[in-house]
């Protein structure tokens, strides 16, 4: 049973991220949550709270049990060494450690275990990594995986509370696809970090995956077009059994950004046999990036924690 009053420090509160961290805190009862961000926003008032700034001082401070920080990578890896140098175990939503040997990278319903085994850091994944392992663990787990391949359609709320203003103020005529993520020549770092991570998190390193990543003109929702490809045959009709049984998977004809956003569920349909391989399948997951994607991930992470941390005083 999770204590209600645990401490629980919220970094980046303002952002897109945070807001809905706090959001759910709240919805999930609990009392005793503490906003940080920089200074640029520090007092200012969300709700009851007043954001505090960010410090290393503050973080350090030894009076919180576990920081959810959803702030950039370079701010991460500057101020998380902190917040865990004061005693606090850290959700950290950034790429900063998420492919770091020793750190877990946690989906609760795929590999929750991992959370326990942390040095006081554990990452959350990429908000594309998070549904594609949640619907990729129970078909492994009947049938193997050979192979995977993703084409995404992600909205403009993964880049953040600017791009969603700038998404709000456009003009639909001018709104088109965006890959707005670092390109290394071949591939973005969205495609790459969505195969490493999602072998990271199935414990199966040398699992074949490659991505497609792009931006689309949508405010809130990812979707993914998945071909899984199964070491031994699985037929459409037992993926969906599956798939209908699995935590926090929704099977739903025909997902969409919109049916998934502001809910907690990875919808999941389209799931047919793929034709051009001999044990294929091809399904399609829609999930809110904010919430499951992101904040919720690592709030259910931190209730791992929180589990097995004493009740605070
Ligand atoms: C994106 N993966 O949607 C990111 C979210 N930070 O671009």
């Amino acid at each position: 049973m999770i204590d209600p009053n645990s401490r629980i420090g919220v970094v980046g509160a303002t952002g897109a991220v945070g807001t809905v961290t706090l959001e759910l805190l709240r919805a999930r009862g609990y009392t005793n949550v503490r906003a940080f961000a920089s200074a640029r926003s520090a007092g200012k008032r969300l709700g009851d709270l007043v954001v505090e700034e960010a410090t290393p001082e503050a973080l350090s401070a030894g009076d919180v049990d576990v920081f959810l920080f959803s702030v950039g990578t370079g701010s991460s890896l500057e101020l998380v060494p902190h917040a865990v140098r004061g005693g606090a175990v850290v959700v950290d939503k950034s790429a900063a450690f998420r492919l770091t040997d020793g750190i877990p990278l946690v989906v609760p319903e795929v590999n929750g275990a991992r959370a326990l085994e942390n040095d006081g850091i554990v990452a959350n994944p990429n908000c594309c990594t998070i549904p594609l392992t949640c619907v990729l663990k129970p078909l492994y787990d009947e049938a193997g995986l050979a192979r995977v391949r993703v084409a995404t359609y992600q909205s403009v709320s993964g880049a953040g509370a600017q791009a969603m203003d700038r998404l709000a103020s456009e003009a639909s005529a001018d709104h088109d696809l965006r890959m707005d993520w670092d390109f290394d020549g071949e591939e973005f770092d969205e495609e790459s970090k969505l195969r490493a991570e999602t072998q990271k998190i199935m414990e199966l390193p040398d699992l074949l995956i490659q991505a497609t990543c792009v931006r689309v003109p949508v405010m809130v929702g990812h979707a993914e077009a998945v071909w899984i490809e199964t070491e031994q045959p699985l037929s459409a009709e037992r993926a969906r059994e599956l798939l209908e049984a699995a935590p926090s998977v929704r099977v739903e004809e025909f997902p969409s950004p919109g049916k998934a956003a502001g809910g907690d569920d990875v919808l999941v349909g389209r799931i047919r046999r793929d034709l051009t391989v001999e044990n294929g399948i091809a399904l399609f997951i829609a999930c809110d990036n904010l919430r499951k994607g992101a904040a919720l991930n690592g709030i259910q992470v931190a209730e791992l924690l929180l589990a097995g941390l004493p009740a605070a005083a």
